[in-house]
């Protein structure tokens, strides 16, 4: 059984240094169709089987630059079998932020917290077991550069693939989003894939435009989606991708003081 496993993170989260241990030279690079944005691809060192799809870098799932809609048509539309979503683990809430949407989704994700080695020097805690509670997906620790349980973290993609089970999206929205999105939801209930609607409805609850080449809409539910928005943007007194931005780092930040311990010593220092 053949399994495609995505690579997806941040610019800059050790993506290449990772994907070039995995796949040493078992590689082909190109580009993806009608962009100049860099494909590559390669099979796993200890497994052919198993393909690694390198994605650009990107900082979340909005389609504003080249990178991340190349990434989210991806994702979209191929459907990998799994997601390695690889976090810089000194900028862990910043890097978290994408997880949360990846995990949206409806496909296994394998978190790999990479920089370890640095974490470690600063002397950082990160419970990742609690962390792996918290976001309902496995969490690998590696450090891409020295080669550390970056062939673990990989099995763990693969087993996840094999297993089939999506990830369940962690419940970030409260109140009248949470109101908002559960009704848009229930308007894509039996129209697409029940797995895409948490990430759907998060984008049509931001009014995001491209999502119009992911799912067909009838017109009367647009306009009652646009009311819905309209009426949570109202109360909430802003616009909606800033509502939406404004809850997932809320998220962000009580996971993170639930599970990460900065030495305050060595971050006192560097200032
Ligand atoms: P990409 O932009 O996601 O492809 O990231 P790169 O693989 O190019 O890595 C960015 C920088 O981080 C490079 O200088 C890497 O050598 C460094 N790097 C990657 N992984 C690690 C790691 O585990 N530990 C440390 N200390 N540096 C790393
Ligand atoms: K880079
Ligand atoms: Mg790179």
């Amino acid at each position: 059984m053949s399994i495609k496993i995505a690579l997806a993170g941040n610019p800059n989260s050790g993506k290449t240094t990772l994907f070039n241990h995995l796949t040493g030279s078992r590689q082909h690079v190109g580009n993806w169709p009608g962009v100049t944005v860099e494909k590559k691809e390669g099979t796993l060192k200890s497994n052919k089987e198993v393909t690694i799809q390198d994605l650009p870098g990107i900082y979340s799932l909005s389609p504003y630059s080249l990178e991340e809609v190349v990434a989210r048509n991806y994702l979209v539309h191929e459907r990998p079998d799994a997601i390695l979503n690889i976090v810089d683990a000194t900028n862990i809430e910043r890097n978290l932020y994408l997880t949360t949407q990846l995990l949206e989704l409806g496909i296994p994700v394998v978190v790999a917290l990479n920089m370890m080695d640095l974490v470690e020097r600063n002397g950082d805690q990160i419970n990742v077991d609690q962390l792996s509670k918290l976001l309902g997906c496995k969490v690998v620790t590696i450090s891409a550069l020295k080669g550390t349980n970056t062939l673990e973290a990989a099995n763990q993609a693969a087993l996840a693939a094999k297993a089939g089970e999506a990830t369940a999206a962690p419940s970030i929205f409260y109140g009248d989003v949470k109101k908002s999105l559960d009704a848009i939801s229930d308007l894509l209930k039996g129209k697409t894939d029940a797995k895409t609607i948490p990430f759907l409805s998060v984008k049509l609850f931001e009014r995001d435009e491209k999502i119009n080449e992911l799912v067909t809409i009838s017109e009367s539910d647009q306009e009652q989606i646009e009311t819905i928005v309209n009426a949570c943007e109202q109360k909430a007194d802003d616009d909606a991708e800033s509502i939406i931005t404004a809850q997932r780092y809320e998220y962000l930040t009580q996971i993170i003081s639930k599970s990460v311990k900065k030495n305050k010593q060595s971050h006192e220092l560097t200032i």
